[in-house]
């Protein structure tokens, strides 16, 4: 009942972008090395760049108010505020006098003005999304918000939008549980000081550390401040002690750290501090992480909350690679394939000690990471390794601009038997009445008008598409072969507990993923993977699942489903939208005909609607585990994406 209200709310839902050119009327008037990075340039060629490749015009655009006094005290001192109010009314002298007494932030007789609309920007976003406006958005700001203390103005920011949102949420909306992801290079420190006793807002934050030797240089950013007294295990930081990461260091992050917690806190709203100087060409970051890769961090977590996903600038200062990232959010959001991730070599050793410090930090808080190995006491790698990082690339700073993406004119195709209803939001595809032999026993969908699918996905007229067969099981190893033909790579995940795959090509043209909870008969290789568990496949997905898949980096997902399997509908729901970041979207689905509850959720998550909420996720099985950990480690050799720590630690 919920779930069909649910399903009619979001059917008509879009993405906000919440901008006011008003914020681009400040900027640092003296000579200030450090500041001077922090330019209206910033948010006028992003929107500019919006505007250009037509993504400004499909949002659903929303008119900035001020915050009130009431919406900054949500998280300010009222002395702080009173301060601030009289800024606008400074000489010079006086507003650099002001200025000296926080770190690395400049003031200007309107930046009080831009500071309440950036906050007044990020509340109505909130109020979009929570209203059911909108289902998703991005607010344009300046200001940014992160490192801004409840009495202090720091890094460019003077009020901390993203923590006034949250606690605004949680007031105004009912929401119980708010996720933060900063995804920004820098710690947002104010954030973390915001929330670290509070258990109901879990704050996620990647920055460049380097043993502390970077801004702001704070003992309180390394992984082992992980929040305080009921708010323990709410505030995870995740050190970089290296410049130069790149692509698969924030995608193991991702599926190793942040993806299994956040599914396992279930939240009611995700909030994104949105910086993108954590992009290559900063000058703050320097890091290596091309812009498409926020394409998918944006995807990764657009299946939480039911959707409910706002972003929220913060730094950015290169204002290529900035525009770039900003237009590969927005349009990931607006439910546009993301483009298919390049260059996958697995994580950095740095990074594998970051991952393996913070999971080891976390484990006695979240069921997930139970299992994670013990850091070792001595704890000398983290703290002092220094130079000697070969796997650290030179910080670059070219890259190519992301190919126009012209999303396929058809999104959700359907084979379906005689006599079945298209199911809502999806295009029956004809059948060819003179086509081959029926490879399900001829009675209803031909072999022919599966391949015809996956061939329109191949040219990009089809994006994704479900196929109806009699028989899954008979209808797969045909399916295969054929794709293989069409494909240079696919990945084919197998869920059910019966029904063997025999005669896969072994060339590395297709992976096979067998998720079922019946011990394997066939032999684990390379290219063949079962997967056997209980109950615990959305973990299996995080940390199996999706490193494999974007390191296989496939053409097309095949995902077919066994009538009976044990997996949870809500899970596979799950599956079908995370799968949907890989292979530039085009997933092909197999189910068996007659599944009418799994047909409708199927096509939903394909046509591009949010998968519903799995609920606080039950501790997994010990068991599950065991299994899960066994081949992960034995598969780490030849998967580099699923490694979570480095050869110092492997045994
Ligand atoms: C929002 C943001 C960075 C401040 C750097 C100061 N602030 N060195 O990215
Ligand atoms: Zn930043």
């Amino acid at each position: 009942m919920i779930n069909r209200l649910t399903r009619r709310v979001y059917s008509k839902m879009g993405t906000a972008l919440v901008y006011d050119e008003e914020m681009t009327r400040y900027k640092l008037l003296w000579i200030d090395p450090v500041c001077e990075i922090e330019t209206p340039e910033r948010l006028t060629v992003s929107h500019e760049a919006l505007i250009r490749k037509g993504l400004a015009a499909r949002c659903v655009s929303i008119p900035v108010q001020e915050a009130t006094d009431e919406n900054i005290l949500l998280i300010h001192s009222k002395e702080y505020l009173e301060a601030v109010k009289k800024t606008p009314y400074m000489t010079l002298e006086d507003l650099k006098d002001f200025t000296l007494q926080y770190g690395d932030v400049y003031f200007h007789p309107n930046i009080y003005h831009c500071a309440k609309l950036a906050v007044g920007a990020a509340m109505q976003l909130i109020d979009a999304v929570m209203t059911g406006k909108v289902r998703n958005g991005m607010a344009l700001v300046r200001p940014p918000g992160h490192h801004s203390m409840r009495s202090a103005a720091n890094g460019f920011c003077v009020f901390n939008n993203v923590a006034i949102a949250a606690k605004y949420a949680q007031q105004n909306y009912g929401v119980q549980r708010v996720l933060i992801v900063d995804w920004d290079i820098h710690h947002g420190q104010g954030v973390q000081y915001a929330f670290e006793d509070d258990p109901s807002v879990l704050y996620f934050s990647w920055h460049r550390y380097e043993h502390q030797k970077f801004w702001p240089n704070l003992r309180e950013s390394d992984y082992d401040c992980v929040g305080k007294d009921k708010g323990a295990g709410f505030n995870i930081n995740v050190p970089w002690n290296k410049t130069g990461m790149q692509n698969s260091d924030y995608l193991a992050v991702f599926c190793h750290i942040l993806l299994p917690v956040a599914y396992e806190f279930c939240p009611d709203l995700v909030l994104v501090c949105a910086g993108f100087d954590s992009a290559i060409g900063d000058p703050e970051g320097e890091m290596c992480a091309t812009p498409d890769i926020f394409a998918h961090l944006t995807h990764l977590l657009m299946n939480l909350a039911g959707g409910k996903l706002c972003l929220i600038l913060e730094g950015g200062y290169n204002l290529t690679s900035l525009s770039q990232s900003v237009c590969l959010a927005v349009q990931t959001l607006l439910g546009d394939p993301a483009p298919r991730p390049a260059n996958l070599p697995g994580p950095c050793k740095s990074a594998l000690e970051s991952i393996h410090s913070v999971r080891s930090a976390h484990r006695k808080y979240w069921s997930c990471l139970k299992h994670a190995a013990e850091k070792p006491p001595s704890d000398v790698s983290t703290k002092c390794m220094e130079g000697g990082d070969s796997t650290v690339t030179e910080p670059n700073t070219a890259w190519p601009e992301p190919p126009v993406q012209v999303p396929p004119p058809l999104h959700t195709a359907a084979v379906l038997p005689e006599g079945v209803a298209c199911p809502d939001r999806c295009s029956s595809l004809p059948q060819d009445p003179d086509s081959e032999e029926g490879f399900d026993g001829g009675a209803v969908s031909k072999l022919s008008s599966v391949t015809a699918l996956a061939a329109g996905m191949k040219k990009n007229e089809i994006r994704n598409g479900l196929a109806l067969v009699s028989d899954v099981s008979m209808a797969m190893t045909p399916l295969i072969w054929q794709l293989t033909a069409l494909e240079q790579r696919v990945l084919a995940v197998w869920v059910g507990d019966t029904g063997v795959l025999s005669e896969l090509p072994e060339d590395g043209k297709t992976l096979t993923v067998h998720f079922s909870n019946e011990a394997p008969k066939e032999h684990i290789c390379r290219y063949y993977i079962p997967v056997c568990l209980q109950k615990g496949f959305m973990q299996a997905a995080f940390s199996l699942l999706l490193p494999l898949g974007y390191e296989y980096d496939p053409g097309l997902v095949l995902l077919a489903r066994m009538p009976g399997s044990s997996m949870d509908e809500s899970v596979w729901q799950q599956l079908v939208g995370l799968l949907q970041g890989l292979a530039g979207g085009h997933v092909l689905v197999l189910l068996q005909e007659g599944e009418k509850d799994l047909v409708g959720m199927t096509a939903s998550s394909l046509s591009g609607r949010p998968a519903f909420s799995l609920g606080q996720l039950p501790a997994p099985l010990a068991e599950d585990v065991a299994a899960l950990e066994s081949l992960r480690h034995r598969l780490q050799t030849d998967w580099k994406l699923l490694q979570t720590s480095g050869e110092f630690n492997v045994t």
